[in-house]
């Protein structure tokens, strides 16, 4: 079958496939983004997609750090892909934003180049959690290998965090005003944290330049939502099917997309506002509501959906104890630990959260969400913990996720299978030293580094409410098992 290129887009309109109406050949490259993964390129490409019909500045030069994959399958298709909007009805679209595709470990020259542009008005970034290299009060963790690599070599350096070091260190020199740097990543606070670790890497040789970035560059925080299940063959096969043309690597999500940006950018930027973004003051309300009741619901689906032998996220909230589970969770636990902005209904935003994963059209496997335990579950779900401590409220529902991560640890690593995780190599043997007594594999997990804030390990309230969850869900094995587990919690 014939792919997916430039040449063969108009045959597309014929199929009620949405296009790209705007001359691909003009669009200039004024975004740099890191981490071309499915997330992105539903999202913030889509927005630069929306963004290009009326304003041709705004084309993506997508960079990946290491992997190949994303350029070798879209190079071909002249930097094409489709999203498919599955939702109560599926519909498809061809996205053209994407100007450019580099790989910064084959291509660094070119990669630094792109940032030094003046053209180049914001950089954005989709790395996840871990690419951040933060340590667990959110400084930079300048012991990690990669920073060290990149303090040692700052023209070629590995990570996000040195590129960008380099980069404004040369725009200041040139005297160009520097772009705008939007963390798109689902840490709270991710503007201020990137900031942060770019300012304490300059700091390290050069302290007038940490202070110029502290004063001029914007580093706006950011929400962003839409869920997205990673690209499987029945979604090629689907793609294939609507276009008439293979797209070797398309995206899907839900039809929800949103996209919260603080209000503090500077210089020339698309028009956010016209293609539906939000620019406020308060992104960190609607933030923290979303990693709260959004992800932290997510996660906790994940883990303990997978014990009782569930695929999806569809399959979990379809299991009436959990998903009643789910529900107080959000609806008490981590509600009670949100001041939401004025214009965020937060029982209203649940039940839209709740419908949202009830959408039969996604197929969101948990083992998915599962990923990164390690560096996910701290801004899910342990924040709300320690300000629950604090404030004496109750901590047991909020038990369960981890305690159905440290189940999860332990039986992936009783059966010798791989945890995708950052702090793999030290979560695989804790796993495997758990022997199934509660107090003990607790008592393992709370002395895990560089994950809990210390509030919690020295809690005896939290180790005795721990203990608690992790032997109610020992026995969890299938669906049934969960009513007895959650019942009354
Ligand atoms: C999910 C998120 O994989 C995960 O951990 O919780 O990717 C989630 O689907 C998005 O944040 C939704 O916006």
């Amino acid at each position: 079958m014939t792919h997916l290129k430039a040449a063969n887009l108009s045959t597309l309109r014929a199929r009620g496939v949405q296009l790209p109406e705007y001359d691909r050949a003009r669009v200039q490259t004024g975004v740099v983004h890191f981490g071309p993964g499915a997330f992105h390129r539903v999202h913030q490409a889509f927005y630069m997609d929306e963004a290009l019909h009326s304003d041709l500045r705004w084309g993506i030069c997508e960079v990946a750090l290491q992997s190949t994959g994303v350029r070798d399958a879209l190079a071909p298709q002249d930097g094409l892909y489709t999203i498919a909007v599955l939702d109560r009805e599926a519909s498809y679209r061809v996205i053209g934003a994407v100007k450019e595709l580099l790989v910064a470990k084959e291509s660094p020259k070119e990669v630094m180049h792109r940032l030094i542009d003046p053209a180049t008005k914001l950089v954005t970034a989709t790395i996840t959690e871990k690419g951040y290299c933060l340590r667990t009060d959110g400084g930079l963790d300048t012991a990690h290998p990669d920073i060290q690599h990149d303090l040692q070599n700052p023209s070629s350096p590995r990570t996000l965090v040195g590129y960008l070091a380099y980069a404004l260190k040369q725009r200041r020199q040139e005297r160009t005003a520097p772009p705008n740097i939007v963390s798109c990543d689902n840490l709270a606070e991710n503007g201020k944290r990137l900031r942060r670790a770019v300012v304490e890497f300059a700091a390290q040789s050069d302290a007038e330049m940490a202070k110029w970035i502290e004063a001029e560059v914007s580093f706006p925080c950011t929400m962003v939502d839409s869920i997205t299940p990673a690209t499987d063959d029945a979604l090629r096969a689907r793609v294939a099917n609507a276009l008439g043309f293979e797209d070797r690597w398309p995206v899907q999500r839900e039809a929800f997309c949103q996209w919260v940006i603080e209000d503090n950018l500077r210089g020339p930027v698309p028009d956010f506002g016209a293609v539906g973004v939000t620019v406020t003051n308060d992104v960190a309300g609607f933030e923290r509501a979303k990693l709260r009741l959004l992800n932290g619901a997510h996660s906790t689906l994940a883990y303990v959906g997978s014990l009782a032998g569930l695929e999806t996220v569809y399959n979990a909230i379809s299991e009436p104890s959990l998903a009643g589970f789910v529900q107080k969770l959000m609806r008490e636990d981590f509600k009670s630990s949100l001041t939401p902005p004025r214009a965020l209904n937060l029982d209203a935003y649940i039940d839209a959260v709740l419908a949202r994963f009830g959408n039969p059209a996604i197929r969101h496997l948990l083992a998915q969400i599962a990923w990164d335990g390690s560096q996910k579950l701290p801004f899910r779900v342990l924040n709300t913990m320690s300000e629950a401590l604090a404030a004496n409220r109750p901590i047991e529902r909020l038990c369960v996720p981890l305690a159905a991560w440290f189940h999860f640890v332990r039986r992936r690593g009783s059966k010798g299978e791989t945890i995708t995780d950052p702090m793999a190599e030290k979560l695989s043997p804790l796993g495997q030293q758990c022997n199934g007594d509660a107090d003990h594999d607790v008592s393992l997990f709370l002395s895990l580094e560089r994950f809990w804030p210390t509030e919690l390990a020295n809690s005896e309230r939290v180790k005795s409410a721990l203990v608690q969850a992790y032997k109610r869900l020992s026995n969890v094995h299938t669906a049934d098992d969960l009513k007895r587990a959650l019942g009354e919690l």
